[in-house]
């Protein structure tokens, strides 16, 4: 029991002589489950992901064909606003940009924003940008197996941050929807379910941009 708090200890100063923790955070072991209302049920013949808004042509996939779209793997390191930061995690799933670049998503030149509807109208809304970076992954699998039913199975967005890619957007975890049923594509902005309750619309780690009233 102690020599693991101190291991723990020890990865925490690892990953800030390394740069990669972010102020006010600190390191765990575990994966912590957050979310707002039950764990839906996924019933794989019904279950369909929607592209809509603004697109050139809707699409929707269902289990079967969304399993077959393709798929790349993504090592990030996760920072949640209620300050745990989980480190070299490792995820499998849908490129946003893959989709874009094969022609399977058509953005129309108007779609700015996107927001990510989850089961039980569940919302949160980014920049299209933050899709087309690396460090955010329409996700099935974590740490090589399929999501459990806490952490979003069968598909959530995942977000975080890739050690010395200073170029990309890096925010907090919620940005990252679980049980995702579409993206819709947007020309403005929409507040999504955490954002309208106060938590920051941009949502930086680095800034620790966590609640709205911190500007
Ligand atoms: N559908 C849905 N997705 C959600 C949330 C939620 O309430 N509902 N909460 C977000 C928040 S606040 C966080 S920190 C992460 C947590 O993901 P985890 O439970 O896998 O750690 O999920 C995000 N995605
Ligand atoms: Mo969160």
């Amino acid at each position: 029991m102690f020599k693991r708090v101190l291991g723990r200890r020890d990865e925490e100063e690892k990953v800030k002589k390394e740069g990669r923790l972010p102020p006010g955070q600190s390191l765990t072991t575990r994966f912590p489950v957050l979310h707002y209302g039950p764990v839906p049920s996924f019933d794989p013949a019904t279950w369909t992901f929607r592209v809509h808004g603004e697109v050139e042509e809707e699409v929707s996939w269902n289990w079967k064909e969304f399993q077959e779209l393709p798929r790349t793997k993504l090592k990030m390191d996760i920072h949640c606003v209620t300050r745990w930061s989980k480190f070299d995690t490792e995820w499998e799933g849908v490129h946003v940009k893959t989709l874009i670049d094969n022609g399977l998503i058509k953005p129309k030149a108007s779609a700015k924003f996107v927001v990510q509807h989850c089961e039980y109208g569940f919302t949160t809304n980014t920049p299209m940008d933050w899709l087309l970076g690396s460090n955010f992954l329409l996700a099935t699998h974590f740490d090589g197996q399929p999501l459990t039913p806490d952490h979003g199975y069968p598909l959530r967005a995942v977000v975080g941050a890739i050690p010395n890619r200073s170029d990309l957007s890096e925010p907090y975890f919620w940005k990252g929807g679980k049980w995702l049923r579409s993206l819709e594509f947007v020309e403005e902005d929409q507040l999504g379910f955490w954002e309208k309750a106060g938590y920051h619309n941009k949502a930086d780690v680095w800034k620790e941009q966590r609640f709205s009233y911190q500007y």
